[in-house]
């Protein structure tokens, strides 16, 4: 059901410079950066060398939201692995009727135009979940 690791989302406090430190230490491409108001967040993807994984860095737009939540219990660090999926909506099916706890029991709009869905970290070894149905 997992196809690859889409992208890693790492929590920071100011976007802009963790964008230069993730080009200047490891060289990666800025690829988008988009406001997600839904979600809380304003985000950016830097590629790795592969082209088909990325690096996610995640500011909150307010503290009552889910990174800015993060942010103030655990500090800066590593918020969620996002897996690729074929098909988001069967992948949530097959999930949910597993007993795994489903944030979201329908796709949202995600990063670069994908259908995304989350799956609690209670069920997941602490682990927050992503389902990624990247654009075609
Ligand atoms: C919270 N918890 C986490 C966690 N955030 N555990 C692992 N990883 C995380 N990122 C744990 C807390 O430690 C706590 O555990 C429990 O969840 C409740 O925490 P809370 O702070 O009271 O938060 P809740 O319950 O209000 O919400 C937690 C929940 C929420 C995971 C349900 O953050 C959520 O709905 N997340 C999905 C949406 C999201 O994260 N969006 C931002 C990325 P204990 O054991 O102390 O109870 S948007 C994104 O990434 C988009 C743009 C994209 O990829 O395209």
């Amino acid at each position: 059901m997992l196809l690859t690791i889409d992208h890693v989302g790492i929590a920071c406090r100011d976007l802009d410079a963790a964008i230069e430190r993730y080009r200047g230490v490891f060289g990666l491409t800025l690829v988008s950066q988009e406001v997600n108001a839904e979600q809380g967040v304003k985000e950016a993807m830097l590629a790795t060398s592969s082209g088909s994984s990325y690096v996610q860095l995640l500011e909150p737009l307010a503290p009552d939201t889910p990174v800015g939540k993060f942010l103030e219990r655990r500090g800066e660090g590593m918020h969620h692995v996002g897996y690729a999926v074929a098909d988001v909506r069967a992948a949530l099916a097959e999930i949910g009727a597993a007993g795994v706890r489903l944030i979201d029991s329908r796709p949202r709009h995600g990063s670069l135009g994908a259908s995304i869905a989350f799956l609690h970290p209670g069920d997941l070894g602490g682990v927050l979940t992503e389902l990624v149905q990247p654009l075609r």
